[in-house]
């Protein structure tokens, strides 16, 4: 029997092929498992129920997606029947076999809907995960309770813990997937599930819990414990895994309490935020229909720490890189150098051989500035200072093709005087990473005041190929990031004078979620870089604007920070941080000679006066048009300055209750 298609629901099509259902789940933009696609998915259940001829069914995806999860946009909105779990739970019980035919990614509930299937085939190109702790929630549709069952506890409490996903060869390693097709997915799909009706089936729910290493075990959750301080869900997700042994209706309805629990928190309502956020921040104004330029071989300016890392990640992506340095040998240090972040990349196993030799022949390094004529892109990494990088811009006017896109990183110049040094200011844009270069997420994508649209679209495209998280920003003082910190180190610096101290703000940081307090960054970053800025700004300071004289104070004794074994904390020889009196006399010095009394803050105090410093210059930001949306300013501080991502970010969380 063959036929035509049947309509289930406005997102759910069939199509009889032989004796199977094709079931194809049709819901742009990720085929989400929206109220709509939950009625279909019934509808043909029951079609395949009451069919006679039909002996089995098949569920894909249309498009390169299987099913992007739930309905990200359905949560905090009441419930629509049928839930995902009645749907999951009723394949997994149906008579006849369903089979899921993993085409593209299969994430959150759409991996849920294919673990209760009897079997999973899966293309090579296909991505599985349950990323739900990334939204502050649990899987809520089994995916704790079966994943278990296919992969054992260590590897599910690691991919549900850490919500990272795997391809579909690491997915049938694991037992996710029965098969990695690799002929046409769907024709095998039908066949396996026609071969499986009218057998015994296998249902996940059913299997035992494979037993593990209590070793293993420990290893997996501490591993995951470890990175996720102060969001609820890894440590929730990772309770409910290992306690899958249980009866699995029993673990289901746990599993569903916390999802519903968790879906309703503060923690997944600001995750949420980030979410999209992260798809807003791709929208900028006036890039529609623009085309960016084509880039293949991108050039790198200077290979010291900054450069190194962006040649790091521009081979990563695919990228060929020339290298420049000032001589000879400076470009061979600079090339020992990317080799051997590579190096570290092999050994770790984030690259394999074949990776590593693809992407060290695709670098060299010069001392030669004509040999960059081949790039598309040229960024520089030199040192922060304006007559060094003029004069390397107008070097570059010189040997670069007239289209070739020019980029400075710099973080604290202006890039519109960089440009203007140029013929061709609107080929110019900041790209402003965050060290190291190759790790952080991180890229302020800087629109300069001639930047042609297609320049600043070729930036965006960059970006996303080295997978960074670009935001666009103004020209200002820091950009987004460094002026929002700067006002949010300057009200720390007020907090000291008003009564609190280092410890104390930190200690408040902490709880309050980032991974260290401000004055502890301050010491392993060093102080000396800030305290020649505040050195070079003294002339010009409006003396009628409060100034906190303390960090002065620290670097004129010499704590210079961690290296010097003294900063704003002492340090042990081992690198151990304790409080130090010496400081606390400075502070109280610096105090009393403006005859402050100080006062006590609690750690609530402390966190509610640093969050209005940055959302005020956040507005300001947005006043000024420097930054676009209140969201972008988000994703800045949580990508670049280690604002925990549960809180939303500076501007969501002073728009929320704590
Ligand atoms: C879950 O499943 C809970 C269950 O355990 C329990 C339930 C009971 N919903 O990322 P893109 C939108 S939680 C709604 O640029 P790509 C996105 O906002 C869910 N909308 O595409 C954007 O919209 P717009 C667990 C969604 O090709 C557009 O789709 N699942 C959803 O680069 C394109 O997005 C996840 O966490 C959604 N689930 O990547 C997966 N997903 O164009 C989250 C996306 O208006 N999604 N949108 O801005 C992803 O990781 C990626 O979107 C994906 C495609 C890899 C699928």
């Amino acid at each position: 029997m063959s036929g035509g298609s049947l309509a289930f629901s406005g997102s759910v099509r069939g199509e009889l092929r032989q004796a199977v259902l094709l079931v194809t789940i049709d819901n742009p933009p990720v085929n989400a498992l929206s109220a709509d696609v939950r009625a279909g998915l019934m509808a043909a259940l029951d079609q395949v129920e009451r069919s006679v001829e039909i002996r089995a069914m098949v569920i894909t995806g249309a498009g390169k997606t299987f099913i992007g999860g739930a309905d990200i946009r359905e949560f905090g909105k009441p419930s629509v029947d049928p839930i995902l779990p009645t749907v999951i739970e009723r394949i997994e019980v149906f008579a006849k076999p369903v089979a899921a035919a993993i085409n593209g990614a299969a994430l959150g509930g759409g991996l849920e809907l294919a673990l209760a299937c009897h079997h999973r085939i899966a293309a090579p190109v296909a991505q599985m995960g349950l990323p739900e702790v990334k939204l502050g929630i649990v899987p809520g549709a089994g995916g704790t309770q079966r994943l278990p069952r296919l992969a054992g506890i260590p590897a599910a409490i690691d991919l549900i813990g850490s919500g990272r996903s795997v391809k579909a060869a690491e997915a049938s390693s694991l037992g996710i997937i029965d098969a990695v097709s690799k002929a046409d997915l769907i024709e095998t799909a039908i066949a396996a599930a026609t071969a499986l009706a009218g057998h015994d089936l296998r249902r996940t729910g059913s299997l035992a819990v494979p037993s593990a290493e209590p070793t293993d075990v420990e290893k997996a959750r501490s591993k995951i414990l470890k990175k996720v301080r102060g969001q609820q869900a890894p440590s929730e997700a990772i309770r409910l895994v290992e306690m899958a042994t249980r009866a699995i209706a029993e673990g289901l309805a746990d599993e569903r309490d916390t999802f519903l629990r968790l879906r309703d928190s503060e923690q997944a309502a600001a995750l949420r935020h980030v979410f999209f956020a992260e798809r807003q921040a791709s929208k900028v104004e006036g890039l529609d229909g623009i085309e960016p330029r084509p880039v293949e071989t991108i050039g790198i300016c200077g290979l010291g720490l900054m450069g190194s890392g962006i040649a790091v990640a521009a081979l990563g992506a695919g990228y060929r890189v020339i290298g420049l340095d000032q001589t000879g040998e400076a470009a061979e240090r600079g090339r020992q150098g990317i080799i051997a972040l590579l190096e570290r990349n092999l050994s770790s196993g984030r690259l394999d051989q074949a990776g590593f030799e693809a992407q060290t022949t695709r670098l060299s390094v010069t001392a030669q500035d004509l040999d960059l004529a081949p790039s598309d892109l040229v960024i520089e990494a030199v040192f922060d200072d304006l007559d060094v990088k003029v004069d390397l811009f107008r070097r570059l006017d010189r040997v670069l093709r007239p289209d070739a896109v020019l980029a400075t990183n710099t973080s604290y110049l202006n890039p519109d005087e960089i440009a203007a040094s140029t013929l061709h200011p609107e080929r110019v844009l900041g790209l402003h990473f965050f060290s190291p270069a190759h790790v952080m997420r991180l890229l302020e994508v800087v629109r300069c005041g001639k930047t042609a649209p297609d320049v600043l679209a070729t930036g965006l495209a960059v970006a996303k190929k080295l997978r960074k998280l670009a935001v666009v920003t103004g020209v200002t003082e820091g950009f987004i990031g460094n002026r929002i910190f700067s006002a949010y180190r300057r009200e720390a610096e007020f907090l000291l004078e008003d009564g609190a101290l280092p410890h104390e703000i930190d200690a408040a940081l902490e709880s309050y979620g980032f991974p260290m307090g401000l004055f502890a960054v301050y010491d392993m970053a060093g102080l000396e870089i800030a305290w020649a800025r505040r050195k070079r700004q003294a002339a010009g300071r409006n003396p009628s604007e409060r100034y906190v004289e303390i960090a002065d104070r620290l670097c004129e004794a010499g704590r210079l920070g961690q290296k010097a074994g003294r900063g704003w904390y002492a340090y042990n020889p081992d690198g151990k941080r304790q409080l130090d009196p010496e400081v606390t006399a400075f502070i109280e010095n610096c105090r009393a000679e403006k005859g402050i009394t100080p006062c006590s803050f609690t750690a609530e105090e402390i966190v509610k006066r640093l969050l209005a410093a940055m959302s005020y210059e956040g507005r300001r930001l947005l006043d000024e048009d420097i930054a676009s949306r209140e969201s972008d300013i988000d994703l800045v501080m949580i990508n670049g300055y280690g604002f925990p991502a549960q809180k939303g970010g500076p501007m969501f969380a002073a728009q929320t209750p704590r």
